[in-house]
């Protein structure tokens, strides 16, 4: 269809189901049971209002067309990556990530297993994580589609995501933190990836008991360097900030004219350490929150970087870390007051603001990083416990806009406005910009435009494009930590819910478009990126491709060299994969060999997917076209295993299949 007739049709049919919704007559007639074949009809039927109707078609994706935006989701506890398509809000891809997935061949036998080895803690092999802050990689502030970063609160680890093949390809520990939080955001340019603590413990690992906590416990924040060539962290060139052991807690790069700069909210300035063996502390809950502000942390990255180059860091477990007194007397580090359990950290478009919410506070504190240089320039004159200066409130803040009940996040759009999210109020509030955002929005700047109601407990929220210089508007997504009642009953352990709120008129018109539920674990952040700005492949560049170098596999196996070489007790197999076929289908083994295996798939059809498993050895691969991969086990057990394709490839995908003989 023409696209004006596209628009005529739309128009049309809305306004039918318009009139079917407010009592109109309807068209078709329909059977007891059927689904009406009329619009009008089936809007009467399933008892949708005008509002349903016009939020289905706004959100509505048909069969093979394809999103404008890819959101990428922290899967919370569940350790991976979620990619949904915005509007449609279908999931396309889950990326193993700290988790092993036996469906995608990470962490069973194949090349995962080694990124998922760079994460043990202390040899210890750990097989879970907490993603909570999904980072997409920039170039002057701009998402570039390239890398993904994310942390796992749990165990203090960053990992790296290549984007040309969505495969998780690093994972980094941090020698001196147990848990983190404030991670993983990047700097303008991704030079760093920054990872910002949360519970302080004694840096480096080392036991002290609470009673030294204000001596011993500190936290640390870790500037990663980040490789473009190499797309990998390099820990040798990363370096570590020393800071008092209140809970640092989220960060954002600054960015613009506050390129430089880094800022990170934090609580527990009271340094409570909780009831006791005694119980006769104050808990955790309410020691944490008896004073009336915490401290914005205000880092000069630039300035630590220049420090780090000059030697200046002490090596604790071979990182460099700035010690606290460096950073205090070569004014790395500065704080200032910020009203009552702060929560959320985050940067305007430009840099000129910081915007920070108090969970338990009405208002959202806006920044200006203007004033903070200005307060810096001319000479704070407090300082906290630990002789950190402190830049008086009145001199740093802009503003601060009463929103309602447990401001914990803001995010930005095109149009000069704010959502912030509302936890206790289950809500989202959008409110206006001052500075130079003033006159892209027709109300008064720092003022509360809109609450909308979101079901429930909304913590993050995400835009599209919404970290970048330049936010795209159109739409949020509130992610919400309760559902209570929003599906259907699954028992108590209940999906989180995504919310998609079209943002794109001004003034109060933001609306609810479509429930999502994340039936795994607790999404906590989510990026959103314009879709075309990613360029994943299709089928791996060249057959024999190794993910890991993201280059041919000299291992690699071309048509018509399969082999099987044994040398003593060392069995070494080149095996190549294709519809509908393992070549050679027949290794025979004995008991107590030492086995190499290498597959490549010749595959050159997207989507031509084969699996790998073997039963009884905990081993399954997943081998996309192009791919090659070497497993190596010893052959433990004696007996038969057929090895077969655990991907539906092809009409005859139950004939590929094969057998392993291991001889007693
Ligand atoms: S947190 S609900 Cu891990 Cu980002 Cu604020
Ligand atoms: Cu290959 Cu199924």
């Amino acid at each position: 269809m023409k696209h004006w007739k596209k628009i005529i049709f739309v128009v049309a049919v809305v306004a039918g189901l318009v009139a079917a919704c407010s009592g109109g007559p309807t068209a078709t007639p329909e059977g007891a049971t059927g689904i009406p074949q009329d619009a009008a009809a089936v809007a009467a039927q399933r008892g949708l209002t005008p509002a349903d109707i016009t939020a289905a078609l706004k959100t509505y994706t048909p069969s093979g067309q394809t999103d404008p935006y890819i959101m990428f989701a922290s899967g919370g506890q569940g350790g991976q990556v979620l990619v949904i398509g915005v509007p449609s809000m279908r999931i396309l891809r889950l990326i193993g990530v700290f988790s092993p997935e036996s469906w995608q061949g990470y962490g069973y036998g194949g090349g995962g297993d080694k990124v998922l080895a760079e994460g043990n803690v202390k040899g210890k092999e750990i097989k879970w994580g907490d993603t909570h802050h999904p980072g997409l990689s920039e170039t002057k502030g701009e998402y570039d589609g390239q890398w993904l970063f994310i942390n796992d609160k749990a165990n203090a680890r960053v990992a790296v995501i290549d984007l040309r093949d969505f495969e998780t390809k690093q994972i980094v520990k941090n020698p001196n933190a147990i848990v983190d939080h404030g991670g993983s955001f990047v700097t303008p340019d991704t030079d760093y990836v920054i990872e910002g603590p949360q519970y302080a413990t004694p840096i480096g690992w080392g036991y002290a008991p609470l009673s030294e906590y204000k001596d011993k416990y500190r936290g640390v924040i870790t500037f990663w360097k980040f490789d473009r060539d190499k797309g990998r962290i390099d820990p040798k060139q990363s370096f570590q900030i020393e800071l008092p052991p209140y809970w640092q807690d989220l960060c954002d790069a600054g960015k613009g004219v506050s390129n430089g700069w880094i800022f990170c909210n934090s609580f527990n300035t009271e340094m409570a350490t909780g009831m006791g063996v005694d119980g006769k502390g104050a808990p955790y809950e309410a020691g944490t929150t008896q004073n009336d502000t915490d401290y914005l942390h205000i880092i000069n990255w630039k300035a630590a970087e220049a420090d780090f180059k000059a030697g200046k860091g002490k090596d604790i477990n071979g990182i460099s870390v700035i010690p606290l007194e460096t950073a205090i007397s070569d004014k790395l580090l500065y704080f200032t007051p910020e009203p009552k359990s702060p929560h959320g950290a985050d940067v305007t478009p430009g840099g000129e603001y910081v915007v920070v919410g108090g969970k338990l506070d009405p208002h959202v504190t806006i920044y200006s990083f203007d004033k903070i240089q200005k307060a810096i320039a001319a000479g704070p004159t407090e300082k906290d416990t630990f002789g950190v200066p402190v830049l008086k409130l009145d001199d740093t803040k802009e503003a601060q806009v009463e929103l309602g009940l447990g401001p914990l996040h803001t995010v930005f759009d095109d149009k000069g406005y704010a959502y912030t999210s509302m936890f206790l109020d289950s809500a989202v509030a959008r409110w206006t910009l001052g500075g130079p955002y003033a006159d892209k929005h027709p109300e008064q700047p720092w003022t509360k435009v809109q609450s909308l109601p979101v079901q429930y407990n909304i913590g993050h929220i995400a835009a599209a494009e919404g970290d970048t210089a330049s936010p795209d508007g159109q739409y949020v997504v509130a992610l919400d930590k309760w559902s209570i009642d929003r599906f259907a009953n699954v028992g108590p352990l209940m999906p989180q819910n995504f919310q998609l709120v079209d943002i794109s008129q001004t003034g109060d018109k933001m609306q609810v478009l479509y429930d999502m539920p994340i039936g795994m674990a607790e999404p906590h952040y989510a990026q959103i990126i314009k879709a075309d700005k990613l360029k994943p492949w299709q089928v791996y560049p060249e057959v024999g491709w190794n993910p890991e170098t993201q280059s041919v596999d000299p291992n690699a196996v071309k048509a018509g060299s399969e082999k099987v070489v044994r040398n003593g007790k060392d069995v070494e197999i080149w095996m190549s994969v294709i519809r509908s076929h393992y070549t050679p289908d027949l290794v025979e083994l004995q008991k107590g060999d030492h086995v190499v295996w290498h597959l490549t798939s010749l595959e050159r059809t997207p989507d031509a997917t084969h699996g790998f498993a073997i039963p009884g050895y905990n081993i399954n691969l997943s081998l996309e076209p192009g791919e090659s991969q070497t497993i190596e086990f010893d052959a433990d057990q004696d007996g038969t295993f057929p090895f077969y394709c655990t991907e539906f490839c092809s009409a005859l995908h139950l004939e590929m299949t094969g057998q392993m003989l291991v001889k007693p």
